[in-house]
């Protein structure tokens, strides 16, 4: 009818997804109307904006559903090989916004809410963050899993279904609290439950839950259930859509009614209760391998899920007779293990190739490393996982044979290409001596893989020359730099409405799915009317971040201030005190000389720390009695505020970004493998002021080192630093830096918490400054200095920032993605008709 067509006016667009004559919304049997209803059996006139979230939700799924299915029917038609990204963490965020633009649905789902009065806004509030992850390397595979939708690769993404993710994290008297994510609490309408497609996984050893923990009951075999949990990827424009499958565990047996009716009613369900709580919780620790047990199994339950999972699926396209018929494998499968967590599928499909398939050694080898590739994330010794070899003869005990048959054979070639070379034999050993021996599970995925990447140029030097030499000898052929990038679909186009419109009028959309193409906007870079709106955008980005924080934390922050944002894990690498004792200095500036002529800032912090992380901890209190004593402060006020934000996450990061003038990457050089916001923050119109580490150092080459605020030691500079470097020298010489520390350990900050950033005084000064905050602190505010120059002239600021974000195009994981696609899978697009 007219009312419904006009309602919904979408019809073309909903037919492009199948949906033929089935309306949006504006009829009683149209889809928004119908899920409202009956999903909860309410009355529409009384429902609030939780029911009203998943309405919109459901519909939206409903829209996609028939695509979703005919991908994967196409798939299975045209057999083409398939990707696998195998990834303990996929930092999700938000679904909702995101997957209507994806869908191109934005225009009519902005009409309905018109309509009906919806606040469109609020209803996106309802969703909670999927914060199946850390930080960048979780955040990593939920870009890359929707740049390959967007390119139509045929990609599955494979995780885990945490049941609690990423803690959330509140500030009591400055601490920071943890508490659990509860993000199922209410059912996630983006999920599809596939219990038909369930996998067992067998275990050398069982698990109970004993007084809280989960212990193993050695010799006793078992097994497990993973049962899938579907997740749709959304390519843009809607033409593809992935799957991001997330494993739950189970317990393998239906309720036993033997042990039911013979009383020990409790007991079965109490296995059904062991066994659930392997995917209970993500472990919160980023760039450190805690070495517990329960992650263990996590890994290795992963990897047995999605290898039994994409085997099955591989058989069922590609017959297979005789064991001659898994050669075709390698032609048919790529899986990425994102970094050593799912390095086990190497000895997983080892044993499937040689205990269920039948093959022999050699060709199992063969087809295992030519179907595998690694990418390496971090270069810090306390990162790198080593698991001990008891374990493996509890839980894996096949495996374990198979590791030191890998070995074995590795270490002959070792000895033939390098007689007499016994420390070359000791460090490329899959096995390190000690008591316990480990597994070094960095060895184990370079080993058995055909492809070892790191994630920046300077970090995949540092890994082939310094942190695996030995190994990068023995196979100099399978190293390669994969530069990391963002998706500029939720980084750009849905976190910045005001840029992307900016942008668009002036070169058209096409930058959506080819960033490459922002770079037409540098002839723009000196145009007056250009330069204007680019302003304007950032206002009014900085603006609708201001009334958010106003309206959710409380919070009143002066827009016309610079935004000046650290936000990230926060790590004594990333250095998040060099930053504090910046801010330290301008603060004795300005108390020292009132009339000081600086423009006023606001500096902005947010990040997690690992729980047991001590120092970390202390760093966001430090922070925290920072912007507190600031505030209060009658000689600095409205010149100089400090912010910590809490719970830091993909939708805060989706907010903050737009809104900075400034984009803080000071790592000590070598330390951050490449870093991802700092890409987010060029592509968004902030400017850079940061150490030559990861991927900065390519982005100002791309933008030009003129464009950058870089400072600070080389990498080659830290590493050479071991005999030389003494803090307490920067101490006793530079007046600024000492007034700076001395006020700290005055308790100037604390005065009534006497010694509690005693901590810093070690990690700074005493301890000897591991992370080199004072080496780096005057050329940082040297940095600092050409930058406000910089800003005092709007003309010279914003061509810069047209200049960053010109050159930003390089920076989308669509071309990391490509390089991906060519130089490691072989894999093609897959288009869906
Ligand atoms: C990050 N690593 C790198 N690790 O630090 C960052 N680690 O430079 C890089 O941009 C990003 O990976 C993507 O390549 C991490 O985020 C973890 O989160 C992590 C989690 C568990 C165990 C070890």
């Amino acid at each position: 009818d007219a009312t419904a067509s006009n309602v919904s006016g979408s019809t073309d667009l909903l037919q492009q997804y199948g949906c033929g004559p089935i309306h949006f919304t504006g009829t009683r049997d149209a889809l928004y109307e119908r899920h409202l209803m009956f999903d909860h059996v309410v009355d529409p006139t009384s429902v609030g904006p939780r029911e009203r979230y998943e309405a919109v939700a459901r519909s939206v799924r409903d829209v996609l559903s028939q695509r979703w299915l005919r991908t994967e029917q196409t798939y299975e038609r045209e057999n083409p090989k398939r990707v696998y990204y195998l990834s303990l963490e996929f930092l999700i965020g938000r679904s909702l916004a995101n997957n209507v633009m994806n869908l191109l649905l934005d225009p009519v789902v902005a009409r309905v809410a018109d309509e009906k009065g919806i606040d469109w806004l609020a209803l996106l509030d309802e969703e909670p963050d999927t914060g199946l992850g850390n930080g960048g390397l979780g955040r990593l595979a939920a870009c890359f899993i929707d740049s390959m939708a967007t390119m139509q690769i045929p990609a599955m993404g494979y995780g885990l279904r945490y049941e609690y993710g990423i803690f959330r994290q509140s500030l009591r008297d400055g601490w920071q609290q943890e508490q659990p994510d509860n993000w199922l609490r209410r059912p996630d309408p983006w999920e599809i439950a596939r219990p038909q497609e369930a996998v067992e996984i067998g275990l050398g050893c069982s698990f109970e839950v004993r007084n809280g923990t989960f212990a193993a009951v050695p010799g006793r075999p078992s097994s497990l259930l993973g049962i899938p949990y579907d997740r749709p990827v959304i390519g843009y424009g809607g033409r593809t859509i992935n799957t991001l499958r997330l494993w739950a565990a189970a317990a393998p047996h239906a309720l036993d009614f033997q042990a039911f009716s013979a009383g020990d009613f409790v007991s079965a369900l109490a296995e059904r209760l062991s066994a659930e709580s392997l995917t209970r919780v993500l472990y919160p620790d980023d760039s450190t391998s805690m070495g517990q047990g329960l992650r263990f199994v996590q890994e290795y339950f992963l990897v047995a899920c999605s290898l039994a999972d994409l085997v099955r699926r591989f058989r069922r396209t590609n017959p297979v007779d005789s064991p001659a018929d898994w050669r075709v494998l390698p032609d048919k499968v790529a899986v990425q293990l994102n970094d050593t967590h799912p390095s086990l599928t190497v000895s997983e499909l080892m044993r499937i190739l040689l205990d269920d398939a039948g093959l022999g050694w050699e060709e199992a080898w063969d087809l295992t490393r030519r179907t595998l590739a690694y990418t390496n994330h971090t270069l810090l010794p306390e990162a790198l996982e080593k698991w001990p070899l008891p374990w493996f003869e509890l839980l894996l005990p096949r495996h374990l044979e198979i590791i030191l048959e890998i070995n074995r054979r590795l270490l002959d070639e070792v000895r033939t290409r390098f007689p007499g070379d016994e420390g070359r034999i000791e460090r490329v050993s899959l096995v390190e001596e000690g008591d316990p021996r480990k597994i070094r599970m960095a060895n184990l995925a370079i080993v058995g893989s055909h492809s070892t990447n790191g994630v920046a140029a300077i970090h995949s030097d540092l890994l082939r020359t310094v942190t695996v030499k030995d190994l990068a000898e023995l196979y100099p052929e399978r190293f390669s730099n994969k530069t990391n990038g963002v998706t500029p679909r939720r980084w750009l186009r849905l976190a910045n409405p005001a840029l992307s419109r900016c942008i668009t009028d002036a070169i058209g959309d096409g930058w959506i799915t080819d960033l490459s193409q922002l770079a037409k906007l540098t002839p723009l870079a000196d145009d007056g009317a250009f330069q204007d709106a680019v302003r304007e955008a950032k206002r009014a980005m900085k603006h609708r971040f201001v009334a958010w924080l106003a309206s959710t934390n409380g919070i009143a922050v002066d827009p016309d201030t610079i935004f000046d944002s650290q936000i990230k894990r926060i790590h004594e690498y990333k250095r998040q005190l060099l930053n504090a004792l910046r801010i330290v200095v301008l603060y004795n500036r300005m108390r020292q000389n009132p009339g000081l002529d600086m423009a006023p800032r606001t500096f902005f912090f947010a990040g997690k720390a690992a729980p047991a992380y001590r120092l970390a901890k202390v760093i966001i209190k430090f922070l925290n009695n920072l912007a507190a004593t600031i505030d209060d402060d009658p000689a600095v006020r409205g010149r100089l505020r400090v912010v910590f934000l809490p719970e830091y996450g993909v939708s805060l990061a989706e907010k903050l970004i737009p809104a900075s003038d400034v984009s803080n990457q000071i790592s000590t050089a070598g330390y951050e493998a490449s870093g991802t916001s700092n890409m987010k923050f060029m592509m968004n119109g902030a400017l850079t002021i940061g150490t030559r580490d990861g991927a900065t150092i390519e982005m100002a080459q791309a933008a030009g080192e003129e464009n950058f605020f870089l400072f600070g030691l080389t990498a080659d500079q830290v590493a050479s630093s071991a005999g030389w470097y003494s803090p307490f020298w920067h101490h006793h010489n530079e007046p600024e830096t000492r007034a700076a520390l001395d006020l700290i350990f005055s308790d100037h900050f604390n005065r009534n918490e006497p010694g509690i950033f005693e901590p810093l005084r070690d990690a700074l000064l005493t301890g000897g400054d591991r992370f080199m905050h004072l080496a780096d602190l005057t050329a940082y505010l040297e940095a600092d200095r050409r930058l406000l120059a910089s800003y005092a002239a709007p003309e010279d600021w914003t061509r810069k920032v047209i200049m960053n974000i010109a050159n930003s195009g390089r920076f989308s994981s669509d071309r990391t993605i490509a390089e991906y696609a060519a130089e490691i899978w072989d894999a093609k697009p897959c288009p869906v008709p």
